[in-house]
């Protein structure tokens, strides 16, 4: 098969002159195929890619970016076999092509574009395309392909513009990730938050957030994210343990232990996952096996100046509730004293997070993953129960239970929350 050395020309670019290459995508050895782009333009309005007008091999290239060029510009020397030459014409000044679609000058892309059939198939559902992104037609199409949001891809070529091996890049780091482990999110894709200079509209002062924060906040945000959370609403009485309980503060005030509900809810958690074991359990990391633990270690969310937490309460079934308060107490004291080692943060089975002692009726706490449940307690509240024919006044406790759904059912969270209200109304159930 006979071998030809041709040029390729810059063709049909209607009324622009003088167009900045910005991006030129091969190198002198590269074999090419037919239609694909070779170099990239930037007019004020678009970008354009030029395309091989035959398959072959790049031998020379005539221009580098940051040249400014115009229709009929030599930009390469490509050596094809006569039979690709035979099927498609070489790139010819433009003078002698054939006449290029009817154009305006606000729409120069789709000449050479459709000219090389390369018009970018409109955005499909699902992309996040900001507009902020700038790359060329043949960039944005790969990126498609790949089905990566070019708004999310940091650009190194001229100005920021994304470039192909920008696209790949991001590719191979989001391959790169664990599962799971943010990146892609398992095809996830969100728009970049908007950088807003708040300044503009009144006085502002910038506080970094603490480490603690910064930890918590990612651990939180994954939590939130990859976990399918279901938070569960439920009352307990607990007018007959808070009578209890006040004696039994009573009786150890002289020991200086303070006993707050949350001793008496932790107690009621452990009890009640006896119970039910996989709410004290966690997905293995291939996701299809559940692990059950046999120990029962309850995590305490902390509030502390410097952020949330978490604390972990080991072997609570084998504790009474003087000894669990006493722990509680100083647990929160190293937390917000800063003395808190990592050791004691750590395997936890469920956690607790406590408001009560501030006020609300209702939140929806995030999971501390592995974990597959945490409780949400708020402030107990009077209120007019409709008991025997009557209301009858009864302390109720908000109970916020929220749940990992692909292992929980609802059915069986009601169940927990059901039960663990009626541990909380009689607590002789401990001993059950
Ligand atoms: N309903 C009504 N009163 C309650 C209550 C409830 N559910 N829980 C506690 N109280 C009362 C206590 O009895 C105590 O009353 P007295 O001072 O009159 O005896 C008061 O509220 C303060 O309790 P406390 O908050 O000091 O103690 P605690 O054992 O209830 O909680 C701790 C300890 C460490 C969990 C808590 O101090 C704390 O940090 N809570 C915030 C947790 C948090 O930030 N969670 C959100 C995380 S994001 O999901």
């Amino acid at each position: 098969m006979s071998k030809e050395i041709r040029p390729i020309h810059v063709p049909d670019i209607g009324d622009y002159k003088n167009v900045p290459v910005i991006e030129i995508m091969v190198q002198v050895g590269d074999a090419v195929a037919a239609e694909q782009s070779l170099l990239t333009l930037e007019t004020d309005k678009a970008t354009m890619d030029v395309p091989a007008p035959f398959a072959g091999v790049v031998k020379e290239i005539k221009v580098k970016v940051g040249d400014a060029i115009s229709t009929g510009s030599l930009i390469m020397m490509m050596e094809s076999s006569a039979a690709a030459a035979a099927l498609a014409p070489a790139s010819q000044p433009p003078q002698s092509t054939a006449p290029a679609a009817p154009q305006t000058p606000t729409q120069p892309a789709t000449v050479l574009a459709s000219a090389a059939s390369k018009v970018a198939a409109p955005l499909s559902l699902g992309e996040h395309f900001t507009g902020k992104a700038h790359a060329s037609p043949s960039n944005r199409k790969f990126a498609r392909e790949l089905g990566v949001d070019l708004s999310r891809v940091k650009g190194s070529g001229i100005k920021g513009r994304v470039t192909k091996s920008d696209v790949q890049n991001f590719v191979k780091a989001a391959l790169s990730q664990p599962q799971g482990a943010g990146g892609m999110l398992g095809g996830i894709s969100v728009l970049a938050m908007p950088v807003i200079n708040f300044a503009k509209f009144g006085e502002i002062e910038t506080k970094p957030l603490s480490r603690i924060k910064k930890i918590s906040g990612a651990n939180l945000h994954r939590n939130w994210v990859t976990i399918p959370h279901i938070t569960q609403h439920d009352e307990a009485d607990i007018t007959e343990m808070e009578i209890f309980r006040k004696k039994l503060n009573e009786e150890y005030a002289a020991q200086g232990i303070k006993i707050t509900p949350l001793a008496f809810i932790l107690k009621a958690v452990v009890t009640t996952m006896q119970l039910f074991p996989d709410f004290n359990a966690s997905l293995d990391a291939s996701g299809e096996n559940l692990i059950l633990k046999k120990y029962f270690h309850i995590g305490v969310a902390v509030d502390t100046p410097d952020g949330l937490m978490v604390p972990v309460v080991r072997d609570v079934e084998q504790k009474g509730i003087a000894q669990l308060a006493k722990e509680l107490a100083e647990l929160s004291a190293k937390a917000r004293d800063k003395k808190l080692p990592a050791t004691e943060m750590q395997g936890g089975c469920f956690s607790i997070s406590s408001l009560g002692g501030i006020g609300g009726t209702a939140f929806t706490p995030i999971i501390n993953a592995p974990e597959v449940a945490i409780l949400g307690v708020s402030k107990a509240s009077m209120k007019p129960v409709y008991i025997d024919s009557a209301f009858v006044p009864r302390l109720m406790l908000p109970l916020s239970l929220s749940y990992d759904h692909r292992v929980i059912d609802g059915a069986s969270a009601a169940r927990f929350t059901t039960h663990l209200a009626q541990v909380l109304t009689d607590v002789r159930r401990f001993a059950l």
